[in-house]
């Protein structure tokens, strides 16, 4: 197989902002594959005390498959690439985290708090580290209905070359224009072994991804060519989530009509509104929806572990 060469995006050293934890830096200076990984889905995406069990079994799959977690979340004002075991309970534990998006992390960091962060503000850190692919669950969207309501993670995504491995965006969105919107930002959506892009907890949303991949070699040859042209966005590749604990659309969708309208009954809305509708689905289909993002979570973890060693 020939070698693939990917353009580093960060020719420049590690910023002083940024703190690389011990045994990640020493991966990337070995030239050894790294993961990124967000965290507002350990402070806010998951209830605990899964959401610590969830984020070590997600780190241990990246180690499974021969490379580096690199967690991403501010603590005590300092933004981190790769945190301890201890830091990591700390952030799953500790009430009071912040979710931080783009708009936040210099405002966490200037008032000394902590928080987990979301797939934009990752992928800002990762960039700045100089890390390619970061893995999540699900990205943010463009919302149903008209709040207006577009996750900077979009934005993140037409601005910043890093590759985000998730199962789609997440099903509470509105995938249709979600979809447009990333054409629009030309971000390429990559279909993990399947035409179609997933809608999170189903597997299916009957749209189509703009290209598929069966191998990591394949995603690999995608980023390269399109990073070695100088595009500077980002790229989506789309898992499935596992056949075995999917659930169906229709079944996600009910649930969804319900929780939405008890979310405008109460009067929730901006980064309030993920978090909310995410446990109210968990209730409202017995913690089938848990269950498979609790599935989707590591399984992620282990393509995008993949491709980083497919692109190193
Ligand atoms: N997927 C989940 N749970 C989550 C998220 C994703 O299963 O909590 C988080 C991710 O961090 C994502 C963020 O980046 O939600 C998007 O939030 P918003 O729509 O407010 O931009
Ligand atoms: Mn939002």
């Amino acid at each position: 197989m020939p070698r693939l060469k990917v353009s580093k995006p960060i020719p420049r050293g590690i910023p002083s902002w940024l703190h690389v934890h011990p045994d990640v830096a020493a991966a990337m200076v070995a030239g050894e594959p790294v993961v990124a990984l967000e965290s507002a889905v350990i402070t806010h995406g998951l209830p605990r005390p899964v959401n610590i069990e969830l984020a070590r079994r997600v780190e241990a799959e990246v180690i499974s498959v021969g490379a580096s977690p690199a967690t991403v979340a501010l603590l005590s004002g300092q933004v981190h690439f790769g945190i301890s075991r201890e830091e990591l309970e700390r952030l799953a534990i500790e009430t009071k985290m912040c979710k931080i998006s783009r708009r936040d992390l210099g405002v966490v960091s200037a008032k000394s708090q902590s928080g987990g962060t979301t797939v934009a503000a990752t992928m800002y850190v990762s960039y700045a580290a100089g890390v390619q692919v970061l893995a999540t669950g699900g990205i943010g969207g463009v919302h149903r209905g008209k709040t207006g309501d577009v996750s900077a993670d979009l934005l993140e995504l037409a601005r910043t070359p890093v590759a985000v491995v998730c199962s789609g965006a997440k099903a509470i969105l509105d995938l249709p224009r979600t979809l447009e919107w990333l054409e629009t930002a030309g971000v390429p959506v990559i279909g993990w072994k399947t035409d179609e892009f997933p809608a999170f907890f189903s597997r299916g949303s009957g749209l189509p991804v703009s290209t598929r991949a069966d191998t990591a070699a394949e995603v690999a040859a995608i980023l390269s060519s399109h990073w070695g042209m100088g595009l500077g966005s980002g790229a989506l590749i789309c898992i499935p989530c596992p056949e075995n604990v999917s659930v169906p659309n229709e079944i996600v969708e009910k649930a969804l009509v319900q929780s939405e309208a008890e979310a405008q009954a109460s009067g929730i809305t901006g980064q309030n509104l993920t978090p909310f509708l995410l446990s109210r689905l968990a209730d409202l289909t017995g913690g089938a929806t848990l269950q498979a993002n609790l599935a989707l979570l590591p399984n992620n973890a282990c393509v995008a572990a993949a491709i980083a060693q497919a692109i190193t």
